[in-house]
């Protein structure tokens, strides 16, 4: 399908989740559709560099499992510094269980998820149960917090790409929950309509791909030939010698490539 040429806020009418309606607008006005992947193992280094890429990006997308030290006093600097820049915070935890189990996983545990993320993800693999755990999890919570479903990923030979059908399968799970599910993690833009949102990872300048499997594509290629409408760049701007320099760099050719692609 030709990329969606709407802007994110002319979208953002037409999505039921509060926090995908609210990342949409972001974008537009903060001017980015950059999400950093934090993936550090310090919670010193984790809070370093949300404050240097904060003015950078529409989304920090943490692993809070990597982070050896971590504590509710992290959660606490992170959404101080969520609010101060104006990005959101997304728990990287790709939730994978029955729904009873993501219950307590998103709920509880050392992370306690839903009490500070903004943005939670989920495989499709064990059916529509893990979104109905998730919601309880959520609704206890009473926070507003959106999901994205794994349609597909950036890894060589991943299955959620080599297996025909499952893709359209992971996107007609989601769809039948807006209120909660507001887009997906995949490689292209599109899926589930104007009102959903893709988030793509991979994604570094010149492409190649790392020794364990990852695949990169560069901004341009992601947002502009691909359609997606967030670019998730981890090593290409936490490796950098200057992280905050590398972001402002992403930013702007994801940018570019979005503006490209509104003008049709
Ligand atoms: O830029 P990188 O390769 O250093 O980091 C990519 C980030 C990592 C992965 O855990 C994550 O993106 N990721 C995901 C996500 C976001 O769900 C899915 C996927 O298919 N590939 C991938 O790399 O934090």
């Amino acid at each position: 399908a030709a990329p969606v040429t709407k802007t994110y806020t002319a979208r953002a009418a037409g999505v039921k989740n509060s926090v995908g309606a609210r990342l949409l607008r972001l974008m537009d006005t903060k001017r980015t559709n950059l999400s950093v992947a934090a993936d550090v193992t310090t919670a010193a280094e984790l809070l370093r560099l949300a404050a240097a890429v904060g003015p950078h990006i529409a989304v920090l997308k943490t692993h809070a499992d990597t982070v050896s030290d971590w504590t509710d006093d992290t959660a606490t600097a992170l959404r101080l510094l969520a609010d101060e820049h104006d990005f959101l915070l997304f728990e990287d935890r790709k939730f994978a269980d029955i729904g009873n189990t993501v219950v307590a996983q998103a709920g509880g545990g050392l992370h306690k998820i839903v009490n500070w993320a903004d943005i939670i993800n989920a495989h499709a693999v064990p059916g529509p149960g893990i979104l109905s755990g998730l919601r309880v999890a959520v609704e206890s919570a009473g926070r507003s917090v959106g999901v994205l479903v794994l349609a597909q990923m950036s890894s060589a030979g991943n299955l959620a790409t080599a297996l025909p059908g499952y893709t359209p399968a992971a996107v007609a799970m989601a769809v039948t929950e807006p209120d909660l599910v507001f887009g997906f993690i995949a490689m292209e833009g599109g899926l589930g309509g104007e009102a959903c949102v893709s988030m793509t990872p991979g994604v570094k300048m010149g492409g190649g791909g790392d020794a364990l499997g990852q695949q990169y594509a560069t901004p341009d290629r992601v947002v502009g030939t691909a359609g997606s409408d967030v670019i998730i760049v981890g090593r290409g701007i936490y490796k950098a010698d200057d992280p905050a320099a590398a972001a402002k760099e992403y930013r702007e050719a994801g940018w570019a490539a979005y503006e490209r692609r509104c003008r049709g």
